[in-house]
């Protein structure tokens, strides 16, 4: 007695476990994108970067005279302009960087000109 067995390969029982839960709470906070930079009165550095489309971290604390440096690692171009007009870079295409000195304490709420969806904010501390 020969059993000839064909290969009939279902892989149907897996395919309906995947459901995505669905949740409720579609309108959830964004995680927190916070960065400090290390306290440097005087003189201290911090970075920040740009993607598409996006700052990051959302919210970058420094202390008073830090220069914060913005790098483009995305493909597209943006800029770094403060809501208050109190500083903007120029368009910064892809690999661009962009400084800017907070010699005043304060919170600096800034964005991309050409997406302004793209919004962050720079928390200077006395
Ligand atoms: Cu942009």
């Amino acid at each position: 007695m020969s059993i000839r067995t064909t290969l009939s390969v279902v892989t149907l029982a897996a395919a309906g476990l995947t459901l995505a839960a669905c949740s409720s709470a579609a309108a959830s906070p964004p995680a927190a994108a916070t960065a400090v930079a290390s306290p440097a009165p005087g003189g201290g550095a911090a970075s920040a970067t740009i993607v598409d489309f996006g700052f990051a971290p959302v919210t970058l604390t420094v202390a008073t005279g830090t220069t914060v440096r913005w790098t483009n690692t995305g493909s597209a171009s943006h800029t770094v302009t403060a809501d208050d007009g109190s500083f903007a870079s120029s368009t910064l295409a892809s690999g661009a960087t962009y400084q800017q000195t907070f010699t005043t304490a304060g919170t600096y709420a800034y964005h991309c000109s050409i997406h302004r969806s793209m919004v962050a904010t720079v928390v200077v501390q006395p």
